[in-house]
Order: C-alpha cells, then sequence, then structure tokens
C-alpha cells in the first residue's frame, strides 16, 4: 500500500470516529423538535343547536369520535361501539364521561341532520357541527385525516337506472376510525383503535378514570 492510499486511508478512518462518536453526542445535546400542540379547545354547536366548548365539559373526560352521518359503515359502527361503552361502563364511570360525535362532514351535517342520525344511538352522545373553517381547524388539531371523495355513477352501477343519485356533487368522506380519550383538563390520554372491541374499551377506561 502506498503512502499516500495509507493516509488516504487514515483520513477516511478518521471522519469515520468523528461522525460515530462525536456527531451523535452533539445532536443529543440539541433540544428535541417541538411537536405541534394536540387538540385543545373548540366552540362548535351541538346536534341540540347549543355552543359546546371543550371546557364547558371539563371536570369529565371526553371520548371523541370523528366521523359524518353519510358514511355507509365506520360510522354506525364506531356509535354503536361508544353507545356500547356508555352502558357497559358503571354508572360512576359513566357520568363522568363525555362522548362527543364531530362531524367531517360540515356542509351536510347540521344540528338538525346530527341529531335526527345520533337518535339511533346512546342519547348521551353530542353531535357537533361548525363552519368548515372551524371544522377544519379542529380536524387539524386533533390530527385527524379526513378527505372528500367524489363519488361518479360508475361507484354504484346499481343507481344507473333509477331517478335518484346521479353522482351530482355526491361524495364520501374517507376518516379516521379511532376514538380519542381526553382527561379532564382536555389533554390528550390515548387512542382506541377500531378493533378494539366495546369490552376493550369499557375495561381499559374503567382503569384510566379509577375510582374518583
Ligand atoms: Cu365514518
Amino acid at each position: 500500500m502506498g503512502r499516500r492510499a495509507y493516509l488516504l486511508m487514515a483520513f477516511l478512518a478518521l471522519i469515520l470516529v468523528v461522525v460515530i462518536f462525536v456527531l451523535p453526542s452533539d445532536s443529543s445535546e440539541k433540544e428535541p423538535a417541538a411537536l405541534p400542540p394536540f387538540g385543545g379547545d373548540f366552540s362548535l354547536k351541538s346536534h341540540l343547536g347549543d355552543t359546546v366548548t371543550l371546557s364547558s365539559v371539563q371536570g369529565s373526560f371526553a371520548l371523541v369520535f370523528f366521523g359524518f352521518t353519510h358514511c355507509p359503515e365506520v360510522c354506525p359502527l364506531g356509535l354503536k361501539k361508544m353507545s356500547d361503552v356508555l352502558d357497559l361502563l358503571p354508572q360512576t364511570s359513566s357520568s363522568r364521561l363525555a362522548p362527543i360525535f364531530i362531524t367531517v362532514d360540515p356542509l351536510r351535517d347540521t344540528p338538525s341532520v346530527l341529531a335526527s342520525y345520533l337518535s339511533s344511538f346512546s342519547p348521551k352522545i353530542v353531535g357537533l357541527t361548525g363552519t368548515e373553517a372551524e371544522i377544519a381547524d379542529v380536524v387539524k388539531r386533533y390530527a385527524i385525516y379526513a378527505e372528500k371523495v367524489a363519488l361518479h355513477d360508475s361507484a354504484h352501477p346499481e343507481s344507473g337506472h333509477a331517478e335518484s343519485g346521479h353522482g351530482n356533487g355526491d361524495y364520501t368522506v374517507n376518516h379516521t376510525t379511532h376514538f380519542i380519550l381526553l382527561d379532564p383538563r382536555g389533554n390528550f390520554v390515548k387512542l382506541y383503535a377500531d378493533d378494539l372491541t366495546a369490552q376493550d374499551i369499557t375495561r381499559d377506561l374503567a382503569l384510566v378514570m379509577g375510582g374518583g
């Protein structure tokens, strides 16, 4: 090996040492990147027409589910599950849990549409809607995925000859399916994924909410 090659190797080895040992200890001194704040208060219209803020349900844990009334499957199942949880929870816990359904489709989900939809589920569930801007803000702060997708005629061939639903402006909304649990101060506690049963969630809520 020539002298130049040897020097090159030594130089590369030195760089390797710097990269492995010096840089990590250097970067570990840096502040961790600040995450955007999760959640927070909101002011929306309930299905009964009154204004509801998260702080107005303060003193309660909140179980929050985002969806929309035209949802074919996910939302009916989610709201049925939420209703089951409210039935299964001991009274001491259920009285301290505010079940909230926030629409991701404020154009169609007016308070009265929400009211009639929610009449099929637990009467404890509070439906919330707002302006498009208000909902977009809450959706963003709660890290919810909600995307409007146009429905075309080809998507439902069975309605091809029917007088209804020609797909004019008809749309669905793809959205996240989990429940979000907030503590009495509005802080994020955890997510419940949609593969958990009402029994799973009830058991966990009873533990998290404790006896107090
Ligand atoms: Cu849905």
